[in-house]
């Protein structure tokens, strides 16, 4: 099992609805993610900045590499893309973070 943190960028202002658009997060997303093998998926936002900090273990890193070509993983990031910094495809700009610490 391998934990992967990253940051992404959510637009001012949207700090509710992109809260609300993941409590109702599509069971089909859930489905494919859990499916991939991730778990303990948390999203924070840090209210100063608006950056988000994404942090999920997952049974096999290089899946994260496929994610990006499933049809509901790209129909999603279409769906979030008018409220987060995005790439030219619409999937998030999403920065990874190296693990300086760790305490179980
Ligand atoms: C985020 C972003 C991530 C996705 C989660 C569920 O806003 O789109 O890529 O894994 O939602």
């Amino acid at each position: 099992m391998t934990r992967l943190a990253f940051k992404m960028k959510l637009f001012k202002g949207y700090e509710e609805e992109y809260k609300r658009r993941h409590d109702e997060l599509w069971p089909e997303l859930q489905s494919l993610l859990k499916g991939s093998g991730i778990s303990d998926y948390s999203i924070f936002l840090d209210k100063n900045d608006n950056t988000l900090f994404g942090v999920l273990q997952i049974e096999d890193p290089a899946v994260m590499a496929k994610l990006p070509e499933e049809p509901i993983m790209k129909k999603w990031w279409v769906h979030m893309a008018d409220i987060m910094e995005t790439n030219a495809d619409k999937s998030p700009v999403s920065i990874p973070l190296d693990e300086v610490f760790y305490l179980l």
